[in-house]
């Protein structure tokens, strides 16, 4: 008999601000592990402020910001084992990273170079997700073929709130409650669906609490806190394993970037409430969380950042030595049968590109 579990109302947090709040822990997380957490954490704000800056200069495309992201995709990653599958939304688009994806990659897909898609096999990372929700059931239906098999991996899909009014989430989370796929809903409840505030979006007080409705259990976490979300996602991922079937992680912050580049969000976001939360950012939490600890110096601290920047130079000149696609992959596949014209069009585009 299924159990339906209300959800949690409290935002579970483990860091403090080294003063009123007090610092707790996480059982089972060596120093290691902390300054590996550290340390990707460190390669995602590098990667993401590098990419806003390759932008600038023209050297990628449009790109969806995830700065104060990190602490939701690094925590949650690390409670899975390399053989469980993720699916990223755009707002994870780097999150291959963590499991060995070179930055050049990444880079690619946001210069549209085909060699920025891979094949998912090689890192179980699936494609990146632009339409809202639509990896969602696809999680969930991996997820539930590896049950029938009895393979013991699960999957995690990554959205945001906007994406919980979607269809396709509605389609992908009745299912994973019936079929109990051992899949985790990770929802980075970043307040914004660009520019519709959550108070739009949805009239539901949190939104752990649609889990209820489709029978599984719903969590809310500090999503600026990564130990918080680490140990979340790794009670959710024992669930899974276990049989229980999945869970949905509503992991709360507050959107501090533009939506994307392409954005400006001065006409409607509360300017006071980003400000609050650039200073509060998850990054810079864990460090003094660290430092505190007595676990990292500021010398390691530097030379992590040293590193990582070092990473970003060298995936930029990588992907930038990619020759230039053929024109003609732009056409491939759409057609069985392609018509006469598409010979004109393709022939148009390469004296346009002066091909
Ligand atoms: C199916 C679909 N509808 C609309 C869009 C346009 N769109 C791109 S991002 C976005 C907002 C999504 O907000 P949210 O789910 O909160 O994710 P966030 O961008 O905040 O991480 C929309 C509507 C889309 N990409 N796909
Ligand atoms: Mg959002």
């Amino acid at each position: 008999m299924s159990q339906v579990l209300p959800a949690e109302g409290d935002l579970r947090r483990v860091i403090g601000d080294g003063e009123a709040l007090p610092d707790g822990e996480v059982e089972g997380l060596t120093p290691t592990d902390l300054l590996g957490l550290y340390h990707d954490l460190v390669l995602l704000r590098t990667y993401d402020e590098r990419s806003v800056v390759y932008h600038r200069q023209g050297r990628i495309g449009t790109y969806a910001i995830f700065w104060n992201h990190e602490a939701m995709q690094v925590g949650s990653a690390f409670a899975l084992e390399e053989r469980d599958w993720i699916f990223p939304s755009y707002r994870e688009s780097a999150i291959g990273l963590l499991r060995g994806m070179p930055v050049s990659t990444v880079l690619s897909w946001w210069r549209g170079h085909p060699v920025g898609w891979w094949n998912p096999e090689d890192y179980n990372v699936a494609s990146i997700c632009v339409p809202i929700a639509t990896h969602v059931p696809h999680a969930v239906g991996l997820a539930w073929g590896y049950r029938l098999k009895n393979e013991d991996r699960v999957a995690i899909a990554y959205f945001g709130d906007g994406a919980t009014s979607e269809g396709a989430f509605h389609e992908g989370a009745t299912f994973a409650g019936v079929m109990k796929a051992p899949v985790i809903l990770f929802c980075n409840n970043n307040q914004w669906a660009i520019s519709t505030p959550l108070e739009a979006q949805t009239a539901a007080p949190t939104l752990a609490d649609k889990a209820i409705g489709y029978g599984i259990p719903g969590v809310r976490v500090d999503g600026g806190d990564v130990l918080a979300v680490y140990e979340a996602t790794r009670e959710a991922v024992a669930r899974a394993r276990s049989g229980a079937g999945p869970t949905f992680i509503e992991a709360l912050t507050y959107r501090a970037a533009p939506h994307a580049t392409a954005d400006d969000p001065s006409s409607y976001i509360d300017a006071e409430r980003v400000e609050e939360e650039k200073e509060n950012e998850c990054v810079g939490r864990f460090e003094r969380y660290l430092l505190r600890a007595g676990l990292l110096t500021e010398e390691r601290r530097d030379e992590i950042k040293q590193a990582a920047l070092e990473v970003m130079r060298e995936g930029i000149a990588e992907a930038e030595a990619e020759p230039p696609a053929d024109p003609a992959l732009v056409f491939e596949h759409a057609y069985a049968d392609p018509p006469p014209s598409q010979a004109e069009d393709l022939a148009e585009l390469r004296r346009a590109l002066g091909g």
